[in-house]
């Protein structure tokens, strides 16, 4: 059997994840533990400076409400969430969220991070909502805050990278810490906490990508968030919510470069192939969705559906009129060719900077390609289905709002004491892990996960006694957890190449099997994004198939025993997703998926919360309402 080293670290407070949210709970947590004495303790599967979505950086700064302006108030904010996520958001949390993003940003600039300013000094929006950057190193930043905030405590601050967490310990109901391993040496680490927050993304390859052979890693949302969020507080039993609505983007085809910046700051035209604008001759479609389909902006998954009728239709491919755009802003220059030609290589480097900063890959492909956006207009497509709570998609944990936004009518559904807690006591989540407050981004992840942090020191100083963690528990965890290993090591010998055996399956083709199965039941690409019962059905019977096979799973190496947890994370994510799909008995996202059995919105059934939770052996499905507080 394995035999690995167990590490065992006792602290106030866990942090899990090293990503935006939890680089925000990093630096609140040290601030309120400072003032208690209480040790907080941050685990990355990665190097924080590099780690989750915002590894590579990002072009602009999606949340920023900008409160002091007087232009825009938290109001403004939660009707826009609430329009784009068709009639269905959890107002209290995108309010709270809404009303502290602006300080985040703030925090930024002051850390270092390049916010562009116009000539009289102020922001440069992208959007209403959105401000550009120079945000290649904005990673870097927050996690140099988060690291410093931690050093300042002392002793009673420690930061652990690349440790993959896998289960929660659980003692009475109440979480009571968290057990991984290290990644890069034979140690397994358990951390035992009083109270513990969940940063660690969403998911993504649950579905079948695009890319395939040696571009298979290329996604857009981060191939290394694989559902460990999902994963650890399903097992915990905290109630998800949304976790139907994936997110699909449509972005610059293959590279997945971004989108908002040409249709925001560029304005942007995208046409099909044979030059019609989906948005002008398909707005008829717009009332079959109402009263969402009348909102402006227009809410992304219609943005994505109008656009896919026409692909359906064959009017592929379709582009972003880069060259159109580009053009029209140097035109009004036209007059001074100097002033023309400045202006165009302004835009130009802009166009390319908006890659660099944060998907580098596709100026890579546009370079390889010989792609001149000034010259030429490019393919846009929409990408297969993610699971990101933070951006447009909204699956993630089922937790309490504030208590000082809730009313008589919301107070008992959507409050149980401390911010963002879970329905499990002592576990709280952020970012991609909390559900229901879409369009937070980079930025308001960060807010929220310092929302997250002063609740879950305020639990830890109201609860101040740990319960402890059960070492049979532990045992058997670890046992599991190492399972792989030793089933790889009994049986490898037996063929001549080990990636064939009868005894096992290796992750990559677990996942590829997985991969397959939500592609063509689960709404994926192939099947155009559409599903029905009977598919889901399918999805289900085969999905509970491969749950008995993933217990045959092996694991050469502790790089693969990875890739063993990261799929069987990826499977429970495609597991709830399904059944919540399934229990939906309407579409409601067209563009995001479409259940071509009730293909119609129905408001007067539909228009709640469909939450799941892990009973131990199966899901059970709840529906909860919609509450309007704005
Ligand atoms: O526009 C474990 N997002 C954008 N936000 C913006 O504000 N502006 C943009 O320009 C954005 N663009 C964008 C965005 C996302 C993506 C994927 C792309 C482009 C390509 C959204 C934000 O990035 C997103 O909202 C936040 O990053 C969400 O924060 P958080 O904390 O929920 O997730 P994370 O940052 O990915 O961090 C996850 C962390 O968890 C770690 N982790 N640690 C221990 N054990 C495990 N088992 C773990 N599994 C994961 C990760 O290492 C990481 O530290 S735009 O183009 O859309
Ligand atoms: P993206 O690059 O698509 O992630 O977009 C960045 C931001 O702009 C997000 O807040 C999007 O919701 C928003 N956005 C992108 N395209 C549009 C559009 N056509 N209309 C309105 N908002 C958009």
């Amino acid at each position: 059997m394995a035999n690995f080293e167990t590490v065992t670290v006792e602290t106030d407070l866990l942090i899990c994840g090293g990503g935006m949210s939890m680089t925000g709970a990093a630096v609140e947590a040290a601030h309120w533990a400072k003032q208690h004495n209480l040790k907080v303790t941050v685990v990355d599967k990665a190097a924080m400076d590099r780690s989750g979505a915002v590894a590579m950086g990002l072009s602009a700064i999606n949340q920023y409400v900008d409160l002091k302006s007087g232009n825009n108030s938290v109001k403004n904010y939660v009707d826009y969430v609430r329009n784009d996520l068709m009639g269905i958001t959890r107002e209290d949390l995108v309010a709270n969220i809404a009303r502290h993003v602006d300080s985040s940003v703030h925090l930024f600039e002051k850390w270092g991070l390049p916010i562009w300013t116009d000539a009289d000094g102020n922001y440069v929006h992208e959007g209403r909502w959105q401000l550009m950057i120079n945000g290649e190193s904005y990673k870097v930043i927050v996690a140099e805050a988060a690291k410093n905030a931690i050093a300042e405590l002392g002793d009673n601050g420690e930061i652990f990278e690349r440790i993959f967490i896998v289960d929660p310990l659980m003692n009475d109901g109440k979480c009571v810490g968290a057990i991984g391993f290290s990644v890069r040496e034979e140690k397994m680490y358990v951390f035992k906490a009083k109270a513990t927050i969940i940063g660690m993304g969403g998911a993504v390859h649950v579905f079948k990508p695009r890319s395939s052979g040696e571009g298979l890693g290329r996604a857009w949302y981060p191939p290394w968030n694989t559902g460990s969020s999902l994963y650890f507080t399903s097992v915990a039993g905290a109630e998800q919510t949304c976790q139907e609505v994936r997110f699909i983007p449509v972005r610059f085809k293959d590279g997945y470069g971004p989108v908002g910046a040409w249709f925001l700051l560029f304005k942007s035209r995208a046409t099909n192939a044979f030059g019609g604008e989906y948005m002008v001759e398909r707005r008829p479609e717009l009332e079959n969705w109402a009263p969402y389909g009348k909102v402006k902006p227009i809410p992304a998954n219609l943005r994505n559906y109008l656009g896919m009728l026409d692909t359906m239709e064959g009017k592929g491919p379709i582009y972003m009129r880069t060259e159109e755009a580009l053009q029209k802003i140097a035109n009004e220059f036209k007059d001074d060719p100097k002033a023309y030609k400045k202006k165009m290589k302004e835009i130009e480097s802009e166009a390319w900077e908006d890659f660099l900063d944060m998907t580098i890959s596709q100026a890579i492909l546009w370079a390889a390609s010989n792609v001149q956006p000034e010259e030429q207009a490019s393919e846009i497509a929409a990408a297969e289905p993610y699971f990101i709570g933070s951006h447009s998609g909204a699956s993630g944990c089922w937790v309490s709002g504030p208590e000082d936004i809730q009313n008589d009518d919301t107070k008992d559904e959507y409050f149980w004491g401390y911010p963002n807690m879970t329905t499990v006591s002592a576990l709280f989540a952020a970012g991609d892990a909390s559900g229901a407050s879409s369009h937070k981004f980079s930025s308001g992840s960060h807010a929220e996960g310092r929302i997250a942090a002063k609740a879950a020191i305020a639990y830890i100083v109201d609860n101040p006694d740990y319960l402890g963690a059960d070492q049979a528990q532990i045992d058997t965890l670890t046992a599991r957890i190492l399972l792989p290993l030793d089933i790889f090591e009994e049986h490898s010998a037996n063929t001549s190449d080990p990636e064939i055996n009868p005894e096992y399956i290796k992750p990559k083709m677990f996942m590829f099997r997985l991969q397959k199965i939500m592609d063509e039941y689960a709404a994926g690409v192939s099947a155009q994004f559409t599903t029905n019962k009977h598919m889901l059905e399918k999805a289900l019977d085969l999905l509970a198939v491969l749950k008995e096979d993933s217990e045959k799973l092996a694991a050469a190496d502790l790089h693969e025993l990875m890739r063993v947890w990261e799929n069987i994370q990826r499977m429970w994510q495609a597991s709830v997703h399904v059944e919540t799909m399934y229990f939906r008995q309407e579409t409601r996202w067209p563009g995001y998926y479409f259940r071509a059995d009730t293909p119609k919105i129905d408001n007067d059934n539909w228009l709640a919360f469909v939450n799941a939770k892990w009973d131990g052996e199966k899901w059970e499905m709840i529906k909860r309402p919609v509450k309007y507080m704005f």
